[in-house]
């Protein structure tokens, strides 16, 4: 069967099974988008490659699946690059498919020529350049292959357009991956196994840290199997959360910067970590030197070079976590750990009257009770792809995820401007799932072109834009490290409800607290896209907080009763 290059890509994405990609076109490219009219795929125009890119990466974490970006060479490519990062730093699985000048021109600075392999190496789990029709099956598969097993991630693929405008013979199974040198996932070690129930069967104050590679495994069941067998309370982290139902008894919140102070010193005080699926990233630690001393630790997770990377642990199991879990769950003892618990509950003191939660409405509006309200109003059930700053924070701590991947959000990367983008690949991917993005007035306005793309694929997603006049998360560091000196952090903003209008979506701002559930309950009642301004406290700071390089445990606590703001003044 002869086919050229750009049939045998699209040839080869059905036979993976995408039926949605996400991209932009351009010259270099234009073959393969000529040839994609013959296929049964859905192409989502997003308005610059950036939002692509978030696309595919929303799409991938809503659904597990891959997802896809095209792009032309140069700009079109290099515009690529923040949200490859992005999903690189997640573990997040997508294909970037890239037009790349013809091959006799490849090195000669040829019109929009740009060595995409070469920029993208550091945050590509691999990368290819394509130079010839007979080539393009074998590395679509092999790119499939490697961006779903083991530890997830993005791969690049660069086609050159004479490898898309020439012709071969397609063979789809002699293109079949052949791939000695890789091993996507370890084989588990017995005596590590034993030595690991042997912690965990003996410890008196165990703690899960329950992370994002839990969903990546699809073991949310197993976990939630050995926390109540062995009564191990888990904390989360910010990619964690959805991995344990938030109702859960023994779900304590998240750990980290922004974790709730209970978790933080249940970690200090525990006497076993069981690190599932989790990277010890810095914001989840603190000061290493001072991080959980008197803690046992095991750590499992599927990548080598995580273990003993940051933290050093007793036991470490290169696995993946079902497999991981399947092994050592009958070997895990029933065990009433009720004493831990009401350890735990101590902690807790006063932290419920710090809350935001127990003030009553006192004409402010904060965006803690946005979230808050918008978790009540949508019962909880929601998909929320939230952007970077306060709001995240707000959104982690207020609106309790009960379902695996129902938080979307960039958190390795920490790249603004993901949500709106994201969103909409997650509406892709899970169509009968209701999609909030939450953004912040900065980042929204990152990517905000992306409202087009709403509208012309006419998809249902609704925005919280959290409009705090600021560059809020920024601004917070200013406030209590930099001495109040707000350099570039205060944001002249545009009428984001005309702006919305301008797309052709139905838009309201709310300023009070009364008007947050009626216009939550408007939003979900219109069919298709809405868009609410939530204009909130300017200077309002996201508590508890660890100073960057601090110890777990020296947290700023949240005021008591509330945050005087620069506004009550
Ligand atoms: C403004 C801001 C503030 C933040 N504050 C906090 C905070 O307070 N607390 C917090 O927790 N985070 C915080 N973060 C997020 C933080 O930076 C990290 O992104 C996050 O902690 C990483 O979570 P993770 O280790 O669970 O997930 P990932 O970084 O996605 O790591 C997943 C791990 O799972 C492993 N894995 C993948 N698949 C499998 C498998 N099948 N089996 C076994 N293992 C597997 C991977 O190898 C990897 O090691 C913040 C981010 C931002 C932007
Ligand atoms: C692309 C990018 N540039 C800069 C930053 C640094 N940064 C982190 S949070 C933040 C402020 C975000 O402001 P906004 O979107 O208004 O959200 P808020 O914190 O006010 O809720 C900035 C600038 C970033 N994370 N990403
Ligand atoms: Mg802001």
């Amino acid at each position: 069967m002869t086919r050229t290059g750009a049939q045998i890509l699209w040839e080869c994405l059905v036979r993976e099974g995408v039926t949605d990609v996400f991209g932009y076109p351009g010259g270099a490219i234009l073959p393969a988008y000529d040839a994609m009219l013959d296929f049964p795929i859905r192409h989502v125009l997003a308005r610059h490659e950036q939002g692509a890119t978030h696309m595919a990466d929303g799409y991938a974490r809503a659904s597990g699946r891959v997802g896809v970006a095209i792009a032309t060479s140069g700009p079109g490519a290099t515009n690529m690059v923040t949200g490859i990062a992005t999903a690189m730093m997640d573990s997040s699985p997508i294909v970037c498919i890239t037009g790349q000048v013809g091959s006799r021109l490849v090195g000669t600075d040829a019109f929009q020529e740009t060595d995409i392999t070469g920029i993208t190496l550091p945050i590509t789990k691999h990368n290819y350049l394509v130079t010839r029709a007979d080539e393009v099956a074998g590395a679509l598969r092999e790119a499939f292959h490697i961006a779903r097993t083991g530890r997830p991630g993005p791969v690049l693929v660069d086609i050159t357009k004479d490898a898309q405008q020439g012709s071969c013979a397609f063979d789809w199974d002699a293109a079949a991956p052949n791939l000695p040198g890789y091993r996507p996932a370890g084989a588990l070690d017995p005596r590590a196994c034993a030595r690991a129930l042997e912690l965990l069967n003996t410890a008196e104050r165990p703690l899960i840290l329950a992370g994002h590679g839990i969903m990546l495994a699809g073991a949310e069941d197993l976990v939630r199997a050995l926390a109540e067998r062995a009564g191990v309370p888990v904390a989360m982290t910010l990619l964690g959360i959805g991995a344990f139902p938030a109702s859960h008894p023994l779900n304590l919140g998240m750990m980290g910067m922004h974790g709730e102070a209970w978790v933080n010193q249940a970690i200090q005080e525990s006497d076993l970590l069981v690190a599932l699926g989790m990277r010890f990233d810095d914001r989840v630690t603190g000061n290493l030197k001072t991080y959980a001393l008197g803690a046992r630790k095991i750590h499992v997770d599927i990548d080598p070079a995580e273990i003993d990377k940051n933290v050093r642990v007793d036991v470490g199991l290169v696995a993946d976590l079902r497999a991981a879990l399947e092994a050592l769950l009958p070997g895990v003892l029933a065990a009433d750990r009720t004493p831990w618990h009401a350890r735990i509950h101590a902690f807790k003191g006063d932290a419920a009257v710090r809350d935001i939660q127990q003030l009553p409405d006192d004409g402010h509006l904060y965006a803690a009770h946005v979230m808050h309200d918008l978790w009540r109003e949508t019962g909880g059930a929601a998909l929320v792809v939230t952007d970077v700053g306060q709001h995240q924070m707000w959104e982690a701590q207020y609106y309790h995820h009960e379902t695996s991947r129902s938080l979307i959000t960039s958190g390795g990367l920490g790249t603004m401007g993901f949500a709106l983008p994201a969103a909409i690949g997650a509406r892709l991917a899970r169509p009968d799932a209701e999609v909030w993005a939450v953004a912040g007035d900065g980042g929204f306005q990152m990517t905000m072109a992306e409202l087009a793309t709403i509208v012309q694929e006419q998809l249902d997603v609704k925005i919280a834009v959290v409009n705090n006049g600021f560059l809020g998360m920024v601004r917070q560091w200013q406030e209590f490290f930099y001495g109040r000196r707000y350099a570039a952090t205060p944001l002249v903003n545009p009428d984001f409800t005309r702006l919305a209008e301008a797309f052709g979506i139905p838009a309201v701002t709310v300023r009070e607290r009364g008007e947050v559930v009626q216009a939550v309950a408007a939003a979900r009642a219109h069919r298709g896209p809405a868009l609410i301004e939530f204009r909130v406290e300017q200077e309002d700071s996201v508590f508890p907080m660890v100073p960057a390089g601090a110890s777990l445990h020296e947290m700023i606590r949240r005021p008591s009763p509330i945050v005087e703001t620069g506004a009550d003044v």
